[in-house]
């Protein structure tokens, strides 16, 4: 396939100011009129050809200011329309085409899902509707009209605003839409179809008002209450926080059965899986509901970072990704708790962009290169992305950064921009030189610092040995040294932070250590007492961290670290460095053995009211078996990491039953449901103690009673997923799986959960459970949810069930993806990706997926996005 270079970047020679679309919506056979207003670029030589994108297009017609264009002045193919010699430097050019939507399984382009038009249309969607300059650098004002019979489709929606709508002949009615923000093809949506509405309004800080819309299936509104609250709450928070209004006159939701990702930020007309819109507390957990919050507030501030501001080309997607994924970490951690939102941002960055980095598919968070742009909507593109605008912040400190964002949106607004234009508006406001600090845009890799210290009595002095280096990356060998910003205190023996004297070695400003070098060293003087380091503080820079302590000073700062990240940090270091002893004890044939002073200050932490209930849970968490994988590094035997996992989270159950049984019974929540972070708390708290006590003798009656009592999904998915994992094939766990099915055979989403938890269960046996659920009647291959729920949980959240010793798993899910791919090449490239740490595995498991890797490469005419994530996968 194509490479595509950042340093090839050209303006296009023409420029596409005015688009009108007609649609005649039919299911098999959409006709499309699109009428360009096309206009050839200022020192572009009269006469040079017009290459427009086109992919599976069927061309009806094509004229040129009216009239039709005589067959020797164009060439076309299905995936492309080239205008010979275009005749002026402005003219106007119609094409028809004919597209079929019911067909469209890659769901990509116009399609259908469940009777309801839709459309996706990035990254490279557009051109599936019609030939147009489909890149992101060519924005146009577009006017839409949309034609159908009523009956089936009564609501006609696209971008803006609505102009009119009107009856017609044979039961056909029209809509026609104006969006006046000039907007790249990518931001173009229609809606299409009979769907429910949740109607609400907002009201600008300016005093605009605004119409807001949730569209549902007929009869589920009420499930969209939440995601509308989300949604003003978003609003609100981007007018305080950013000084971003709204700016058209609606704002629409559409919820889609059938969609590839989460959602789409199209202008003034969301599209997203139903999955981040429908909730209730029998349907949702809490983490659907905090996932529908966050993903809700992320589409809605694209319009500003995304939409008015968009990306030169798709090098620049963390323009947009990065940063909107910053905002909606931010509106979460307002609205919720901000030390528990960042302990999860930290495991999840972690648990899904660290390999990633680490492994055969790493990447700068800006590519200079790529096959297949829809394969780098990548956790390094989003979420370090994130984290490198988090750093900025840090570095700059709050007002500054406030200051760079408002001239980011002054400068920019109505430019397709880059990353460089966004770390200039931070040098211009602050004076500062980043052009080390973007490095962190440039070069892959997760940098890895050691630290040791030392303090002298005699002194005074405190001193820190730092080495930074960063792990070479896929055609990255050599990197270059890094701006590390750390975050730091020094704690004294009553838990407040020592102040200090001269520091010498680096600089130091307002509690952040700023790092340049390959290795400082840095003194502090003036320090009376010995210090307890607390280093890299709210995780202020995304990077792997050796810190030479001794356990008593972590468990020290585990109980008294002002920073509450840091203070889960240095447990859930204590309980990673056990379970790493405890897997290498497995591997010698001898049984784990755990410090009673681990458990003892589980139990602490459990009991300690004055740490808020959410913060207890994530702590008490233990790190899962691919986070013990990921800290082991290579020779992976998931079986031998399970036995450690496991002995563990017995020896922690047993050192504190009566402890934790009796929080359970305090935890038991009355009153109202509330989904908010209080709420979700106390019941994240009590989940966790049932996962221990599941684990000691009556565990299953204890969880059957658990599952049997949940007035709530949260709950009652908790329930089931202790009775599946730990006591899988008991008369309990049966009947409860049972129950659940009956209870929701007709609630997809729900029916997600069932497969997930299934799916998700420990051992050899899944493989068989997963195989055989794929026939279930609520399972569907063409449906990614459900794929994502059964096939991709397997893959990516089953150690132990998906890497077989036999290579059982892999041989399965080489079949499936392939399977997967024949409908939607896109979901099967992204469900492909849970095989990128195959190296790290031990010999034999490591041959076994490579054989199937290399199975799945044989198969003939694979498409573009699976090939190149499996060639990368292996090179
Ligand atoms: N921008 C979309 C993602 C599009 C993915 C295309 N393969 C959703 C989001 O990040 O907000
Ligand atoms: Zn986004």
């Amino acid at each position: 396939g194509q490479v595509f270079k950042l340093e090839d970047y050209r303006p296009s020679d023409y420029l596409i100011p005015a688009i009108d679309m007609a649609f005649a919506l039919a299911p098999d056979a959409t006709r499309v009129v699109a009428t360009l207003t096309v206009e050839r670029r200022q020192g572009v030589a009269a006469g040079t050809p017009l290459l427009l994108d086109g992919d599976e297009l069927k061309l009806v017609r094509v004229e040129i200011d009216g009239k039709p264009l005589k067959e020797a002045a164009y060439a076309v193919t299905p995936d492309q329309l080239t205008i010979l010699a275009p005749p002026a430097a402005r003219f106007s050019l119609t094409i028809e085409t004919e597209v079929n939507p019911s067909a469209n399984s890659a769901l990509m382009g116009l399609y259908r899902s469940n009777g309801v038009y839709c459309t996706q249309c990035e990254a490279e969607g557009f051109r599936r509707i019609t030939y147009f300059l489909d890149r992101p650098d060519i924005l146009s004002v577009y006017t839409v009209r949309i034609e159908a019979p009523k009956a089936e489709a009564p609501l006609l929606l696209s971008n803006g605003n609505p102009v009119r709508h009107g009856e017609l002949a044979g039961g056909r009615h029209f809509a026609e839409w104006h969006d006046p923000f000039p907007k790249p093809s990518y931001l173009f949506a229609l809606v299409a179809g009979d769907l429910g509405r949740l109607a609400d309004e907002f009201t600008t800080m300016s005093g605009r008002k605004v119409e807001l819309g949730i569209y549902v299936e007929h009869g589920k509104e009420a499930l969209a209450s939440y995601a509308m609250d989300a949604l003003k709450r978003s609003m609100t928070w981007d007018e305080e926080k950013f000084g971003r209004e709204y700016d058209l006159d609606v704002f629409n939701i559409v919820a889609v059965s059938d969609f590839n990702m989460g959602a789409m930020e199209n202008k003034g007309l969301n599209i997203f899986n139903d999955k981040y819109v429908l909730a209730d507390q029998q349907t949702a957990t809490d983490a659907d509901f905090a996932n529908i919050e966050a993903i809700i507030a992320h589409e809605y501030f694209h319009n500003w970072t995304g939409n008015r501001i968009t990306c030169r080309d798709w090098f620049q997607l963390c323009l947009k990704e990065g940063l909107t994924v910053y905002r909606d970490h931010e509106f979460s951690a307002d609205q919720r708790s901000r030390p528990v939102k960042r302990i999860a941002e930290v495991r999840t960055l972690r648990a899904h962009q660290f390999p990633e980095d680490q492994g055969p598919l790493a990447h700068p968070v800006r590519p200079r290169r790529y096959r297949e742009i829809n394969n780098f909507y990548t956790a390094t593109v989003y979420e370090k992305g994130s984290e490198v605008v988090r750093m900025i912040r840090t570095i700059l400190g709050a007002e500054m950064f406030r200051a760079g964002m408002d001239l980011y949106f002054e400068r920019h607004d109505g430019d397709a921009a880059t990353i460089d234009d966004f770390l200039k508006v931070f040098e211009d406001v602050s004076g500062q030189d980043l052009s080390q600090f973007a490095l962190w845009y440039h070069q892959a890799g997760t940098p890895h610092v050691t630290v040791s210290s030392a303090y002298n009595a005699s002194t005074h002095e405190f001193t820190l040995e730092i080495e930074q280096s960063s792990p070479p990356t896929p055609s990255e060998s050599r990197k270059r040294l890094m701006h590390i910003p750390l975050a730091f205190g020094l704690v004294g023996p009553d838990g407040e932070d020592l102040a200090f004297g001269e520091v010498s070695g680096a600089t130091v400003e307002d509690g952040v250590l700023h790092l340049h070098k390959r290795r400082q060293t840095v003194v502090f003087k003036g320090l009376s007492e010995r210090p307890v380091l607390s280093l890299n503080r709210g995780f202020s820079a995304p990077i792997t961290l050796s810190l030479e302590q001794k356990p008593e000073d972590r468990i020290f700062l585990a109980g008294n670290d002002g920073d509450a990240f840091s203070r889960w940090q240095a447990f859930n270091t204590l309980l990673t460095d056990a379970l790493i002893a405890g897997f290498r004890r497995m591997l010698g044939n001898r049984q784990p053995e755990f410090a009673a002073s681990l458990g003892e200050l589980a139990g602490r932490i459990a009991a300690n009211a004055s740490l808020e209930p959410a913060f207890r849970a994530l702590a008490l968490t233990l790190p899962a078996e691919a986070d013990i994988a990921r800290e082991i590094g290579k020779g992976i035997d998931p079986d031998a990491i399970f036995a450690a996992r496991e002995a563990l989270a017995r020896s922690i159950a047993t050192v504190n039953e009566e402890g934790f049984r009796q929080l359970y019974a305090e935890l038991n929540s009355d009153g109202p449901f509330r989904p908010d972070a209080d709420g979700a708390g106390r019941r994240a708290l009590r989940n966790v103690l049932l996962d221990y006590l599941a684990l000691l003798p009556g565990g299953a009656e204890f969880a059957a009673l658990h599952f049997a009592s949940a007035t709530n999904m949260t709950d009652r998915a908790a329930g089931l997923t202790a009775l599946a994992h730990r006591h899988a094939g008991t008369p309990q766990a049966v009947d409860a799986l049972a129950r659940f099915e009956n209870e929701y055979s007709s609630d997809a989403l729900v029916m997600d959960k069932w497969f997930l938890i299934q799916a998700s269960a420990p051992g050899p046996a899944a493989l068989d459970t997963v195989r055989g659920l794929t026939a279930h009647p609520a399972f569907s291959i063409g449906n990614p949810n459900r794929v994502r729920s059964l096939i991709g949980t397997f893959a990516g959240a089953n150690q132990t069930g998906f890497h077989r010793a036999d290579g059982e798993g892999y041989r399965f899910f080489a079949e499936t993806v392939l399977e997967v791919e024949k409908r939607n090449p896109q979901v099967a490239a992204r469900l492909a990706t849970a095989m990128r740490s195959w190296r790290s595995l031990e010999p034999v498991r490591q041959g076994k997926a490579r054989e199937a890797l290399v199975s799945i490469l044989k198969v003939e005419k694979l498409s573009a996005d699976l090939k190149d994530i499996i060639e990368r996968t292996l090179a």
